[in-house]
């Protein structure tokens, strides 16, 4: 447990900061659209996303009318868990994902999560 606690936090430290992302170029960016449209893409309508291990996602707020973040349903692996800010309009936060996986992800404001979802998918 206390593994798992420790493996959670240094998944949160390496998170937050983008200076540890090896090659920020291949950050693929998601757009939070609004609460109906929810999460979106860039140049698509889906909110699925796959990434390499080491890559990262690029979580934007394009939404003038609401604030969001982005964040694991509670049932993800540890090992793939995140938490962005809750954004305004304009912000953005970027997510590192370095272990291999499936997590399936929400917005956590309200009741969002209802339509603001996906499934982010890492691959080795
Ligand atoms: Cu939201």
């Amino acid at each position: 447990m206390r593994m798992l606690g420790l493996a959670t936090l240094m998944i949160l430290l390496v998170s937050c900061g983008e200076l540890s992302n090896p090659n920020p170029d291949a950050c693929q960016v998601v757009r939070m659209v609004s609460t109906q449209a929810g999460f979106r893409l860039a140049n698509t309508s889906s909110a699925n996303v796959t990434v390499k291990a080491g890559g990262c996602i690029e979580f934007v707020n394009d939404d003038a009318n609401n604030f969001h973040n982005a964040q694991s349903r509670p049932s993800a692996p540890s090992n793939l868990a995140f938490n962005t800010a809750i954004l305004a309009r304009g912000e953005s936060q970027k997510v590192v994902f370095n272990v291999a996986g499936e997590v399936e992800y929400i917005c956590g404001v309200g009741n969002h999560a209802t339509t603001m979802n996906g499934r982010i998918t890492v691959q080795p």
